[in-house]
């Protein structure tokens, strides 16, 4: 992409209304317009995070054998009455009336429509498990949507839904979405710890929250320091198999939100010097709440002896636009975001120092062709401003690489690589650039791990 015809209004002042860094950030590199109170435009860049979030998640889910639908953003209330939640739910559901004055809402999460869809097509328990998701928006009419995308009124969520013949099964499920979960978070370049957690609207009795630990995370959280350090199930984990292990790893230490912390038993399992007590960012939750809406709602099948039950749920959510900016209160510096590869709107800042020049546009249009073809994705500045300027919008949209061309480099055949993480700067050879980076990007795409 060429920036000259890019659409990318980066802003110089620091937004007053923005608290927090992500959201500061996400403002001045262009990402995100406020439209109203916790409704945001996604912006071309930001839409691009979105869009390498939304791949990931879509991977593993399907890899851990969910499978992807889509359902609207507007229900019918009735679906609600059946589960006695349309009155239960109170004003953060945001409720609309029709032409034919039919009461409407858009949806908050999805359990009674996918209940639903479920009870008209499934009947037997051979047809299980089955675990069904969309990735759609979704809409919340919190009293206090703050922090940009991180608390919004609409934001889009991944919902995976699970049915399964009993509790045992059903438990099976959700190990498989824990493991998911795992993977997904690791792959976006984030440490997400699996905690205790509260149910909530949703109901059930067993329930994890992931959590990204930052200083301007909305929950108060305790666990073992020892969990950062936990290994991520890897890419060829046997989902039709025994995951127990995996997900004993991560849950035998202690880890808890403030809302379910035991602290005689935190202070006792957990050594002094490995406690932490933390902010964190829940950017992802999962649920056990067995026949909870399958029963009320008639979701049952007929089991090996011809008898009908109802189903065994679970319901697991990972918040996409709260996701970035997780990431990015992660991974940021001064000047700027500091994106992971895997996540980045594109991986390579290209930089023509030098405009006028025409050896210099000469051989940064090519360097450009050979980036491309290399299927390294590439923003390259071809504006017509000065170099300060080109390299403070580098740093600020996080690009996690900058390939900086200028005269006095091409004099000696050279160009100048910048990683924007570490900081290092190396010049390489007009001929092994393309090489140089690659043997870097395609490892960090965390694509085979
Ligand atoms: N039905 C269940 C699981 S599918 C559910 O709704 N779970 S939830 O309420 O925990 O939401 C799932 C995820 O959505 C949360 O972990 C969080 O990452 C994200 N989320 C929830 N509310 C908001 C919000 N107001 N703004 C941004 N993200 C949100």
């Amino acid at each position: 992409m060429r920036l000259s015809k890019y659409f990318l209004p980066v802003l110089k002042e620091t937004p007053k209304e923005a608290e927090i860094v992500s959201h500061r950030l996400m403002l001045r590199a262009a990402m995100l317009k406020q439209e109203a109170s916790g409704l945001y435009a996604w912006l071309p860049l930001g839409y691009r995070v979105l869009r390498k979030v939304q791949n990931i998640i879509e991977q593993e889910q399907d890899r851990a054998g969910a499978i992807e639908l889509l359902m609207p953003t507007l229900q019918p209330a009735d679906l609600w009455r059946e589960s006695g939640r349309y009155d239960a739910y109170g004003k953060e559901m945001l409720r609309v009336t029709d032409r034919h004055e039919r009461d409407m809402l858009y949806g908050p999460t999805n359990e009674e429509m996918i209940t639903s869809i479920f009870r008209s097509n499934v009947k037997s328990y051979k047809d299980l498990p089955l675990n069904l998701y969309h990735i759609q928006w979704k809409f919340r009419d919190e009293i206090r949507p703050r922090f940009g995308t991180m608390r919004s009124r609409e934001f889009l969520m991944k919902d995976a839904y699970s049915f399964d013949l009993d509790k045992e099964a059903s438990v099976k499920s959700y190990h498989r979405m824990f493991v998911a979960y795992l993977r997904t978070y690791y792959r976006m370049g984030l440490t997400a710890i699996p905690m205790q957690a509260e149910t909530g609207p949703i109901g059930g009795d067993l329930s994890h929250e992931f959590i990204v630990l930052a200083d301007t995370g909305e929950s108060g959280v305790f666990c073992d320091k020892a969990l950062l350090d936990q290994p991520i199930p890897p890419k060829d984990v046997d989902f039709d198999g025994d995951l127990t292990s995996y997900v004993n790893d991560w849950t035998q230490m202690y880890a808890a939100t403030e809302d379910m912390i035991d602290m005689d038993k935190f202070q006792a399992d957990v050594p002094e010097e490995r406690r932490i007590e933390a902010r964190g960012i829940e950017v992802g939750q999962v649920f056990y709440f067995g026949t909870k809406y399958s029963e009320p709602m008639g979701a049952t099948v007929a089991d090996a002896n011809g008898q009908d039950v109802p189903v065994h749920m679970g319901s697991y959510g990972i918040g996409l636009t709260r996701l970035v900016p997780a990431i990015i209160e992660a991974s940021h510096d001064d000047d700027g975001i500091i994106w992971p590869v895997s996540v980045a709107p594109f991986e390579l800042a290209l930089i023509n120092l030098k405009t006028g020049d025409e050896s210099c546009v000469a051989q940064c249009d090519t360097l450009y062709k050979q980036l491309e073809n290399a299927g390294i994705e590439v923003l390259y500045d071809d504006r017509d401003v000065g170099a300060g300027g080109k390299f403070a919008t580098a740093d600020l949209i996080g690009l996690p690489y900058q390939m900086i061309v200028g005269p006095r480099g091409l004099k000696n055949n050279e160009v100048e690589i910048k990683n924007r993480k570490t900081g290092e700067r190396t010049n390489v050879s007009l001929e092994q650039a393309v090489d140089f980076l690659l043997e870097r990007i395609v490892p960090e795409r965390r694509q085979d791990v």
